[in-house]
């Protein structure tokens, strides 16, 4: 099943949107399989950023990353890694959709609520990043439906 990374910035941890985030993808019908609410070091921040290293923007993207708790996750479902990023909106908030996560919360490039992972080689790099194997839930030995 396709796994992608989530993460909550801190733009939208300080504006209580985890909630909301989480319940867009629940009700999408996609299943959390690993999440918490972590302080990213600077090197995890580079790390993870390492493609835009050398950009005009590495330095403040990187600070802002670090400014304050982030919400990490991983989702499972079909076709997840396209499809959050249409539920994400596009990377800057001015050209996206209402109804999208950043088209209705965001205004700011610089300050645009989530991440996601753009293809299944960043998924799986970035859920390697911020979770072990064993932080990772698994559904295949539920024994009984409770809902
Ligand atoms: P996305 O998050 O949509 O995958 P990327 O990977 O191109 O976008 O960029 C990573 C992050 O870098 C963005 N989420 C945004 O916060 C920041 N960023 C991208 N382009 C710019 C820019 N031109 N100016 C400032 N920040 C930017």
């Amino acid at each position: 099943m396709d796994k992608t990374f989530l993460m909550v910035k801190p733009d939208g941890v300080q504006r209580n949107l985890i909630g909301e985030i989480i319940s867009r993808f629940e009700l999408k019908g996609y299943t959390l399989v690993g999440a918490k609410l972590i302080q990213l070091t600077e090197e995890t921040a580079r790390s993870h950023y390492e493609e835009h290293e050398g950009k005009a923007f590495f330095h403040s993207l990187v600070e802002f990353i670090t400014s304050g708790p982030v919400f990490a996750m991983v989702w499972q479902g079909e076709g997840i890694i396209t499809e959050a990023r249409k539920m994400m909106g596009k990377t800057n908030p001015t050209d996206s959709s209402p109804g999208t996560i950043r088209g209705d919360f965001g205004v700011n490039v610089s300050r645009n609520i989530i991440h996601g992972s753009d293809s299944p080689e960043s998924a799986q790099r970035e859920i390697k990043l911020y979770f072990t194997e064993d932080e990772l839930v698994s559904y295949e030995k539920e024994i009984a439906k409770w809902i």
